[in-house]
C-alpha cells in the first residue's frame, strides 16, 4: 500500500517511477573495511591491498566508469536498490589486460536480503583483456536486491588455476526496473475503493454510537 501511495504523489506531480534513477546502497562486502562484512583482507579472501579496489562505492548503476570493486577470492558483495527490477542485466567487468587474470562471479538476486536466486555467472572471459567487458544476464524474477560471489578459482579450476589475485573485477552494472504505475484506469478505482471503505467504517462507528 506505501508503495501505491508513493506513485500516486509523483503522478500527481507529473513525474512516473520510470524516470527517477535508482540508487544502490551497499548492504554487505567482504573485502571493504568500511561495509558491514564477513571478512577482509588476511582472512583467506585475498582481498586486495590496494584501497582503490576495496570500495565498494566504486560499483555503479550504469555504464562502467573504470572505478571498481574486486570481490576477493570467494568474497561477496550485496547491494540493496531502491526500486524493483527483472531483467536482462549487465555486469561490467575490469581486467587491465593480459591474458592470465581469470576470474568469475555468480550473481544472486533476493526479494528479501535473505533468500537468494541464482541468476546467472559472469566471467571475464577466460582471462582476456576486457577492460569494461560487459555480460549480459537474462532473468525473469523481480527482485531488490542484486549480490555477486567470486567463482575465480572453482569456476576456472580446470584451466591450471585462476590467475587472479584478489578476484572478480566489479565496476558497474544495469538492471531493468520494474515500472510500478499503474494503469490510469486503476488509480480512480483505489480512490474510490478507499472512499468507500472509509464510509463504511464511518457507518459502522455511527450505528455503534
Ligand atoms: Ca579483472
Ligand atoms: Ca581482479
Ligand atoms: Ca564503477
Amino acid at each position: 500500500m506505501k508503495k501505491t501511495l508513493g506513485i500516486a504523489t509523483a503522478m500527481f506531480f507529473g513525474a512516473t517511477a520510470a524516470s527517477q534513477a535508482a540508487t544502490l546502497t551497499v548492504v554487505s562486502a567482504d573485502c571493504d573495511p568500511t561495509e558491514a562484512a564477513t571478512g577482509h583482507a588476511g582472512s583467506g579472501l585475498s582481498c586486495s591491498s590496494d584501497p582503490a579496489r576495496t570500495d565498494a562505492d566504486a560499483v555503479n548503476l550504469g555504464a562502467g566508469d573504470g572505478d571498481f570493486y574486486s570481490l576477493g577470492l570467494e568474497g561477496g558483495v550485496l547491494f540493496q536498490l531502491d526500486t524493483d527490477f527483472t531483467g536482462p542485466s549487465m555486469v561490467v567487468e575490469v581486467t587491465n589486460g593480459g591474458t592470465n587474470h581469470r576470474e568469475a562471479a555468480e550473481v544472486y538476486g533476493s526479494v528479501d536480503g535473505v533468500n537468494f536466486d541464482l541468476l546467472g555467472t559472469v566471467t571475464n572471459q577466460n582471462g582476456g583483456a576486457t577492460v569494461g567487458g560487459a555480460t549480459s544476464l537474462n532473468f525473469s524474477g523481480v527482485y531488490a536486491f542484486l549480490g555477486f560471489l567470486d567463482i575465480s578459482q572453482s569456476y576456472f579450476a580446470g584451466l591450471g588455476g585462476t590467475g587472479s589475485t584478489d578476484g572478480f573485477d566489479l565496476d558497474a552494472f544495469t538492471v531493468t526496473e520494474v515500472s510500478e504505475v499503474p494503469l490510469p484506469a486503476a488509480f480512480p478505482l483505489f480512490i474510490a475503493g478507499a472512499l468507500g471503505l472509509g464510509g463504511a467504517a464511518r457507518r459502522r462507528r455511527a450505528r455503534k454510537a
